[in-house]
């Protein structure tokens, strides 16, 4: 039986994957490491809950002793890296949260990956850490070209340095130490438990409730979409057969200009909800500082190696996701209750 634990599993990527690995695999254990911060949430796991194969403990990366302590308790065979700091915008009110998480709690479970797997001059076989990184690590596209693995790292916002740094200690401890590593970059992901501060969730409960929809800039800044579920399957493949010490840019070709989002959205709304929600919803605001024009992920490596293809298209996964917001009520009235309120007027009400 393989032990994974998994950090950050109680996000949106995160609970998603724990959802999808204990579907597909019985033979699997999975330790979910989670600070519960704002974004973490238990609720998305109650399916498993009582799942004797996922083990929940509340901890923080960054902490020695939580984390060596697991890695004692329990024979990892992988580590996925998920729990990170992860929206831009809180990025720039508040950088220094997001080296102490993204960089100081990698650099972490980099060591206690290396000392609890250390054998003779080497490591334990069969182990792998793989972290969880994004496409923004590679800065802004102009109109055409795409990322590859080799495009060279060129973060612009507090976040994406974070996540670069992160991915070069990632980087580090392979070459010095020869631990197994692969780092995985994905493009912006969409889907069930998305936390309301990122585009899609928001703009689905916005016009649900008849609120402006804040389009930052000119809304053609245009962002290359994953549904979730095939982030995962990516994640499982290179976690399974990722060469060590190999990237792997994963995206499906799905780029869409912002704006064109929130129509799709107002459009499936108007249509499911109420015909009233129109385009009169929509709110040119304030750009985001240091706004990235485009990202455009090449696949191919991840393709070719490994044969990873994504299942779900941007026309089949939107609809998908827009059903599962409206059916998700509850849900989505808990989270966007309290703290949540106090972060959405700080955001937009000087825009
Ligand atoms: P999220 O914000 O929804 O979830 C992050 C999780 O990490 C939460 O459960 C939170 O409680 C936990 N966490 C935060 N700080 C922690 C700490 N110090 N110790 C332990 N747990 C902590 O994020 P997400 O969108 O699910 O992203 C997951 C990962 O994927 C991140 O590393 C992110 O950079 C990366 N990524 C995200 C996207 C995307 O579109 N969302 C795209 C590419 C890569
Ligand atoms: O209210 C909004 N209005 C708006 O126009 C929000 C929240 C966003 N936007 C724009 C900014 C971006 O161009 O929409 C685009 C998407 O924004 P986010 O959902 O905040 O995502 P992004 O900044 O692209 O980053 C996401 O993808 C890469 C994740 O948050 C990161 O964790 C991941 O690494």
């Amino acid at each position: 039986m393989k032990t994974y634990l998994v950090t950050g599993g109680a996000g949106f990527i995160g609970s998603n994957f724990v959802l999808y690995m204990l579907k597909k695999y019985d033979d699997i254990r999975i330790v979910n490491l989670d600070k519960l911060t704002y974004a973490g949430n238990l609720e998305n796991l109650k399916s498993v809950e009582k799942d004797p194969r996922h083990i929940f403990v509340q901890a923080d990366i960054c902490d020695r002793q939580a984390v060596s302590a697991l890695f004692e308790q329990y024979d990892v065979d992988v580590v996925i890296n998920f729990a990170a700091e992860s929206h831009v915008d809180r990025s720039i009110k508040n950088p220094e949260i997001f080296v102490e998480t993204n960089v100081g709690g990698t650099v972490n479970m980099l060591q206690c990956a290396k000392n609890a797997w250390a054998e003779g001059e080497g490591f334990k076989a069969g182990k792998k850490y793989l972290q969880v990184s994004t496409d923004e690590v590679y800065g802004s596209l102009g109109e055409t070209g795409y990322f590859t693995e080799s495009t060279p790292l060129c973060p612009h916002s507090p976040y994406s340095a974070s996540k670069a740094s992160a991915d070069m200690f990632v980087m580090a401890f392979h070459d010095t130490y020869g631990l197994p590593v692969n780092i995985t970059r994905c493009s912006n992901n969409y889907g069930p438990y998305q936390f309301p501060e990122k585009l899609i969730p928001l703009m689905i409960n916005n016009a649900k409730t008849r609120k402006p929809l804040p389009v930052y800039g000119d809304g053609m800044n245009v962002r290359d979409w994953l549904y979730v579920e095939d982030h995962c399957k990516a994640i499982d493949m290179v976690a399974q057969a990722g060469r060590d010490g190999e990237v792997y840019n994963v995206g499906g070709h799905n780029e869409r200009p912002n704006i064109f989002i929130v129509k799709k959205i107002i459009s499936a709304l108007a249509d499911r909800v109420d015909p009233a929600i129109d385009e009169t919803l929509i709110k040119y605001v304030e750009d985001r500082k240091g706004h990235d024009r485009r990202y455009g992920i090449d696949p191919q490596k991840i393709r070719d190696e490994l044969g990873w293809t994504p299942e779900t298209t941007f026309e089949v996964g939107i609809e998908k996701t827009i059903d599962w917001y409206l059916a998700n009520v509850e849900w989505m009235e808990r989270v966007t209750s309290g703290a949540y309120m106090d972060y959405y007027r700080e955001m937009y009400q000087n825009r």
